[in-house]
C-alpha cells in the first residue's frame, strides 16, 4: 500500500460507489440472523430470497495507529416485519476510538450505546455530520422506505470491530416503522441484565 497522499470522490445523490474502492462488502439477510425482532417475518423473507440489506465500500489503509480507514456505507430501503433495514452494529475493539459519519443522501439514524448502557439516537439527513464518541457502539438504520441511506465514515486504522457483544446482547434500543414514521423503543429482546453492561 502506497504511503503517498491520494484523492478520491464521494458518490453523488443517486450513486453509491466512491471513485476509489479497495473492498466491497455485501451483507444479506443470512448474516443478520437473530438481529431482527420478528423472527417469523425474517424466516418468511429468507425463504423467498436472501435480500441484500447493506453494502460497504472501503478505502483501505493499514490497520495501524495513525492511519484512517474510510468508506461508504449504503443501507438499502426495506423492512423485516416492522423493523427497518439496518447494519449489524459494533463496538470498536479498541473502545477508545471514535468515528465520523457524514450523510450524503437519504435519511435515517444511528442507534448508539456505551458499555454502561447509556443510549443515544441521532438522525441523519443529507449534510449531517455525526461524531460517534469513543466507546459508543453504533448501528445505522435506514428509515426512508424509498431511498438508500448513504453515509461516508472515517475511523482509526487500529480501531478493529467487536461484533460479538451486539450479536450476544443486541442493542438496548430499536427503531420500528409506524404509520407516523420511525419510533425508537426499548428492545424487548435485549439479552443483558439492565444496568450490568
Ligand atoms: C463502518 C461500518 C459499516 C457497516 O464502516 O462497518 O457501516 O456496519 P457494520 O460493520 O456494523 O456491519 C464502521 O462503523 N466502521 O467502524
Ligand atoms: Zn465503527
Amino acid at each position: 500500500m502506497s504511503d503517498k497522499p491520494f484523492t478520491f470522490t464521494l458518490p453523488g445523490t443517486g450513486e453509491i460507489r466512491p471513485s476509489r474502492c479497495d473492498s466491497h462488502i455485501e451483507r444479506c439477510l443470512t448474516s443478520m440472523r437473530g438481529m431482527f425482532q420478528d423472527e417469523k417475518a425474517y424466516e418468511a423473507m429468507l425463504a423467498v430470497e436472501d435480500k441484500l440489506l447493506y453494502e460497504v465500500f472501503e478505502i483501505r489503509r493499514p490497520e495501524a495507529v495513525g492511519e484512517l480507514i474510510s468508506g461508504i456505507s449504503v443501507v438499502h430501503p426495506g423492512l423485516v416485519g416492522n423493523e427497518y433495514y439496518m447494519t449489524k452494529g459494533h463496538f470498536h475493539s479498541v473502545l477508545a476510538t471514535a468515528e465520523i459519519y457524514y450523510c450524503i443522501s437519504g435519511s435515517g439514524c444511528m442507534v448508539m450505546e456505551n458499555p454502561e448502557g447509556e443510549c443515544d439516537v441521532e438522525w441523519f439527513h443529507p449534510g449531517t455530520v455525526l461524531y460517534v464518541a469513543p466507546r459508543w457502539a453504533h448501528r445505522s438504520v435506514n428509515t426512508d422506505l424509498d431511498h438508500d441511506l448513504v453515509t461516508y465514515f472515517v475511523y482509526s486504522g487500529n480501531a478493529g470491530h467487536d461484533y460479538k457483544t451486539i450479536e450476544t446482547y443486541g442493542f438496548h434500543q430499536i427503531v420500528m416503522h409506524s404509520d407516523k414514521g420511525p419510533v425508537v423503543q426499548d428492545n424487548p429482546r435485549w439479552k443483558g441484565v439492565r444496568g450490568a453492561m
